[in-house]
């Protein structure tokens, strides 16, 4: 079965080092983005929020893109952080998570309407 063309939206959350890096990327390759502000909801750190709006055919190039700038890193929570303490089971010891890469959303769009 053939696949859909459309218009996608692209929601990529990344981390806040990578996300100039990432922004000039998009421009030079004739992306129009939006950047936002946001805050993770389990580390409660900044993070970035992109909406990205573009063509069902140019989603493996802005992937392509968001993979290339986006590093993954390890991070470790101390014990006694308020993310600690937010968690469920208590910590006595360092925890490392993996941040950085980017956690990607892609939704179908039913109208671009710009007025
Ligand atoms: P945070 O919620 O601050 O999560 C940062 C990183 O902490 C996560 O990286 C993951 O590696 C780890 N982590 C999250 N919850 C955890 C838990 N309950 N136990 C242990 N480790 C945990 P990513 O998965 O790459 O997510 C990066 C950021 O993307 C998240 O920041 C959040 O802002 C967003 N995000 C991830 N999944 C999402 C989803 N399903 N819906 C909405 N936003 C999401």
């Amino acid at each position: 079965m053939e696949k859909k063309r459309g218009t996608k939206m692209v929601l990529a959350i990344v981390n806040d080092h990578d996300a100039q890096s990432l922004l000039e990327a998009l421009n030079k390759k004739g992306f129009q983005a939006t950047r936002m502000a946001s805050t993770g909801g389990f580390l409660r750190e900044g993070n970035t929020t992109f909406l990205i709006g573009t063509e069902e055919d140019k989603i493996e190039d802005l992937l392509a893109i968001i993979k290339e700038k986006c590093q993954t890193r390890k991070k470790i929570i101390a014990p006694m952080s308020p993310v600690a303490n937010t968690l469920e089971n208590y910590y006595s010891f360092p925890m490392e998570v993996q941040v950085g890469g980017a956690t990607i959303f892609i939704v179908d769009v039913d109208q671009f309407i710009k007025i």
